[in-house]
């Protein structure tokens, strides 16, 4: 056992707690309660404990006196806090066997809770990580998000179509493991307009707000790793201001403007569910600004109570920015340093663009932020008068830097010109930051390359990398507790803190039976899941079969349909071609398609219905199942993940950034088919050649073939089995009596020219899927190869990423409890 110190573990106290709360806050018996209750109470108990450490960790001296790192994010998908968090504590067998004397199973109770899914994707869940790694190793850290009402919605198929339903993340009882901080709240303006007045000659500008909305922080405990340090990661919650402020309503301010029927607790209701499409609505632009006004002024309270001077801001405090949504955050420390603090400009941007840095994390174009001037304007006037100052300042220095090159000047400036002027929000930060950075090799290349590379020649030292990592506590240590046992009883129980040391299993690749016993918990972790769809779902799989996983947000990009393709490929072959053979393979599908997005909803729909089909048809023997596990979300992740034996990462080259999923599965032993994309390419570096499949075109040919003019009718005309297969969604196969319902998918890929390249890349996604179907055969060279995934993903900690980031950006300190 390896409790925390300062701490010691009791169990009697401990079982004590747990029934006090069964009755004292959840008003119920022993006798009584229900599993769910039990549940709730088992957490409170630990939340109490680690709530002491928070406090310790935020009230000790050497903690108030170091360098923080601020992460700014309007997405943390955390994920169930109570598992990981018995993990971090070193308290698993401790409170299994308390629990177990209560008459409850651990496992059982830890069911109960719900996700909380506070994020969309990749970004959210990238934060997530991040918090674990720097409380695991001890860099005072701050995570600042929105406490929304409702997290991501809740998926379901009717009639095989997505439906969303919203999600209440916190139960009527309330989540356990958050507390509030109401001497921490602040009030955030919105609206009204600047007031100018002169004092002894010089001009002071004024914001008077024309609306006030309440800020209630929530602390959730971000819990260092087998240490005593714990960090909060706090959560603002917007609520109306009571009571009614009459004397605003008295001068007219209150319904000025258009925002008569915005009810302040709106801002934090809802996360939006779009994942890489921007939509420029008023309420988000709110939350954004909420987010950052409010996180904000808790940075500046923190500084201030330490007794350091706003100089020496940069010096103490650094903000990262989760992409450009806190973006607002930038002209708000302005607008306090200059309207609040007296502050000239020189001396306050001095401070400002020392202060921030920022993470891009995609380069899609439609991903990229570019708020309305009008909308700026209206819902933060002083706002929008810093930004022109910023942008007229830095115009200055671009025009010294490329005299009269007036394009030069419209490509960088951060406010675009036209009939609807706009603030280009990632011009914003990049002018803003002292550090930008995408979020693997590639990713960061074409960020200097393609999205930047004016601001590149301008600032040469400005742009970097840092490659995304994965915590392995929860996406190993705590998900696949059979692989972890065994590479403790191997390599000893250091790795979860030191990934790298997972290369010494690499010496066992090679040992008969170490395969034997990495494929007998791989098979039981594929039981698992086979379980879990048995009764969730209702269909019957074989766990001799490949599980072929492909588990992220549905968008064309990342060409779920693809994948699509290849299964009606083999679903043709398997009813056409009495001389073709395969390995059995069950096709496993996780995905979410934001609301509004018409084809990934039709990508779906096929997707199910070709299940329904295939999972039915006695010729197929079971040689082929598709399986859409419906409301994919982290704590699904965690069981589907030890499960796979192939990892799907075939987005079109240059369009996923980085990629998480793809180093949870290779950690998780699963072999990666992937292209030449994000950190595939990094994830090929490591394992090497032979242990990945590799496909398709790379960022070059795909500029080629553009460049060249694409016609993907030529590849439908040229390969009679992608002909065959696309054709099926033509028909009526699996819409029987209603030909073309299917059709969505075939026009985009013929009629519509195949924007992400699908058909282009697909006969070298055959080839690499039957090198696979070969080599699963063999399951000793299979072996093989899973165990050199697993013991070559060290670098893909997150860990070693908060470890680049200290190191080339936030220059931390760690403090050691
Ligand atoms: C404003 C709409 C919107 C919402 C979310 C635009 C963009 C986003 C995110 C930036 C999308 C996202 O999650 N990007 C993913 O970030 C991961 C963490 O860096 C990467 O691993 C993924 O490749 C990238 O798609």
């Amino acid at each position: 056992m390896k409790p925390t110190q300062t701490h010691p573990f009791d169990k009697k106290l401990f079982q004590d707690n747990v029934k006090r709360h069964l009755n004292v806050t959840y008003a119920t018996t022993v006798e009584s309660a229900s599993p769910h209750v039990w549940y709730l109470a088992m957490a409170k108990a630990m939340a109490e404990m680690t709530m002491l450490n928070l406090l310790e960790t935020e009230q000790d001296e050497r903690v108030i006196k170091a360098k923080s790192v601020n992460y700014l994010s309007l997405e943390f998908l955390i994920g169930r806090l109570t598992g990981n968090n018995l993990i971090s504590l070193g308290l698993y067998d401790e409170i299994n066997d308390a629990m177990q004397e209560l008459g409850h199973s651990l496992t059982d109770l830890l069911e109960e809770e719900r996700d909380p899914s506070l994020g969309n994707g990749g970004l959210g869940r990238l934060a997530a990580c991040f918090m674990d790694s720097c409380a695991a190793m001890e860099y005072p850290t701050v995570g600042y998000g929105l406490h929304y009402e409702y997290g991501l919605f809740k998926q379901s198929f009717k009639d095989c179509q997505q439906k969303e339903a919203p999600d209440a993340w916190q139960g009527i009882e309330g989540y356990p493991w958050e507390v509030a901080r109401p001497e921490l709240k602040q009030d955030i303006g919105f609206y009204g307009h600047v007031d100018v007045e002169y004092i002894d000659g010089e001009e002071r500008r004024t914001w008077v707000p024309g609306m006030k909305v309440q800020a209630m922080p929530w602390d959730l405990p971000i819990v260092g790793y087998e240490n005593n340090t714990v960090y909060p990661l706090r959560l603002w919650e917007a609520r109306a201001i009571a009571p009614f402020s009459l004397e605003s309503f008295n001068n007219g301010n209150y319904f000025e403007a258009q925002h008569a029927l915005i009810d302040a607790d709106n801002i934090t209701k809802v996360l939006y569910p779009n994942d890489n499409h921007e939509k420029g609505k008023t309420l988000r632009l709110m939350q954004q600004y909420f987010h950052s006004a409010a996180s904000m002024g808790d940075i500046l309270r923190r500084h201030k109570a330490a007794g350091f001077s706003l100089d020496e801001l940069p010096d103490y405090e650094t903000i990262q920015l989760n992409d450009t949504h806190p973006t607002i955050a930038i002209p708000e420390l302005m607008r306090i340093l200059m309207d609040e603090q007296a502050m000239p400009w020189d001396q306050a941007w001095g401070i400002c663009s020392r202060t921030f840095a920022y993470t891009n994390h995609t380069l899609l174009p439609e991903a990229l932020e570019s708020w309305d001037e009008s909308l700026i304007q209206r819902l933060l006037p002083r706002h929008m008068e810093i930004i022109y100052e910023i942008n007229r300042r830095f115009l200055l220095e671009v025009s010294a830097k490329w005299p009269g090159d007036v394009s030069k000047q419209q490509k960088l400036s951060v406010i675009q010109e036209g009939f609807h002027r706009m603030v280009r929000m990632a011009n914003l930060c990049v002018v803003g930051a002292y550090a930008v950075n995408g979020v693997a090799a590639l990713h960061s290349d074409l960020v200097k390359r393609h999205l930047f590379p004016d601001f590149h020649e301008l600032y040469p030292d400005r742009l970097t990398n840092v490659t995304n990592g994965i915590t392995p506590r929860r996406w190993l240590k705590f998900c696949n507790p059979d692989l972890s046992n065994l590479i403790s009883e191997k390599i000893g129980d250091e790795w979860p803190a030191h990934l790298e040391q997972l290369e010494k299993i690499a010496d066992y690749a090679d040992d008969s039976e170490f395969q034997e016993q990495f494929m007998a918990v791989k098979k039981a972790n594929k039981q698992r899941l086979a379980d879990w769809v048995q009764e969730h779902m209702g269909i019957e799989l074989n766990p001799d079969a490949i599980f072929d996983v492909q588990i992220k947000r549905l968008h064309e990009y990342k060409r779920q349909h693809l994948n699509m393709l290849y299964m009606l490929s083999l679903y043709h072959r398997l009813k056409t071609d009495d001389s073709f053979d395969m390995h059995p393979r069950v096709f496993f599908f996780g995905a979410k398609a934001a609301p509004g997005y018409y084809l990934a909803k039709e990508i779906i729909y096929a997707i199910n219905k070709i299940a329904e089909t295939v999972n039915a048809d006695p010729q197929i023997n079971d040689k082929l199942k598709v399986v859409f596990i419906p409301d994919y979300r982290v704590s699904i992740a965690e069981i589907v993940i030890p499960a796979a034996d192939v990892s799907e990462q075939i987005s079109t080259a240059g369009k996923e950034a980085s990629g998480t999923g793809n180093m949870k599965l290779a950690l998780n032993g699963a072999l990666t088919v992937g292209t030449m994309d994000g950190a595939n390419v990094e994830i090929r570096e490591e394992v090497g050649d032979d242990n990945i499949y590799i496909f398709g075109l790379d960022v070059d040919g795909v500029d080629e073939l553009r460049a060249n003019g694409y016609n993907p009718y030529d590849c439908y005309q040229a390969d009679p089995l992608l002909k065959a297969s696309l054709d099926l969604l033509a028909g009526e196969t699996f819409t029987p009596g209603e030909p073309g319902k299917l059709r969505a998918t075939y026009e985009s890929l013929l009629n519509g020219g195949d924007p992400y390249l699908v058909l282009a890349d697909f006969a070298s996604y055959v080839q690499a899927q039957e090198a696979i179907d070969h080599d699963y055969r063999d399951i000793q060279v299979w072996a093989k190869k899973a165990i050199l995934n697993t013991a070559l993903m060290g670098k893909f900690s997150s860990d070693r990423s908060i470890r680049d980031y200290v190191n080339r950006i936030w220059k931390l300190k760690p403090v050691k409890r």
